[in-house]
């Protein structure tokens, strides 16, 4: 038995459409940035009582979170019991202070790269920025120094070498979202492409 799973278990664990991966595929599409700790910056903005900013070391500072969890790539790829470290999205939230006309965010990377998520979704206790994955640091390739990882949504969703957030009242798709793919991207409901929302 892998890691105390067995085959059944696994087979429960996979959604729709979904194989299971040993490995740990690489998905981007930009280059990877590079990482300067004295100048990466991550900045929380829009709808927020205290509008934020943080250097690495200060980042690095906050009260850490760990969470296991699987990740549902939509090209058809699941990876189970992933061991994240990092801060909650929830405590970043309680820092900054949304305010109540907040319902959504734009998680944004170096690049331009971003993805939307109702706050609500982002408030969940297994979401997090993540800056570690099964005890070692975050690799470049894989988001590193440091990740959102959103366990229950596929995997675009979760914005590597994510730099910013920002809290709207109004909904605004990302990148992948303009691109046919679904806004709400759930994978126990298969919502891979935009033509099946409304339905
Ligand atoms: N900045 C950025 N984040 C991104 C992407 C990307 O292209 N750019 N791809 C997403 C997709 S489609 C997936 S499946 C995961 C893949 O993460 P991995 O490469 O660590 O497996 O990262 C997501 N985060
Ligand atoms: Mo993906």
């Amino acid at each position: 038995m892998l890691g105390g799973r067995n085959r059944a278990e696994e087979a429960r664990r996979i959604p729709p459409g979904q194989r299971l991966t040993r490995g740990w595929p690489v998905l981007h599409s930009e280059g990877i940035p590079r990482f300067d700790p004295e100048r990466w910056r991550f900045r929380i903005s829009g709808l927020v009582r205290n509008e934020k900013e943080w250097t690495w070391e200060e980042f690095r500072a906050l009260p850490p979170t760990t969470s296991k969890s699987d990740f549902h790539c939509v090209t058809g790829w699941s990876k189970l019991d992933n061991e994240w470290e990092g801060v909650a999205f929830r405590t970043v939230a309680d820092l900054v202070e949304p305010l109540p006309e907040a319902k959504h965010c734009v998680i944004s990377a170096p690049s331009g790269y971003t993805a939307n998520l109702p706050l609500e979704v982002l408030l969940d206790d297994d979401v997090l920025f993540a800056w570690s994955h099964g005890g070692a640091p975050l690799e470049p390739k894989h988001g590193g120094p440091m990740r959102l990882v959103v366990p229950k949504r596929y995997g675009w969703k979760s914005v590597k070498w994510a730099n910013g957030v920002r809290f709207l009242e109004r909904d605004a798709r990302g990148f992948w979202e303009e691109r046919g793919y679904h806004n709400n991207a759930e994978p126990w409901a298969e919502e891979r492409y935009s033509w099946q929302e409304g339905r």
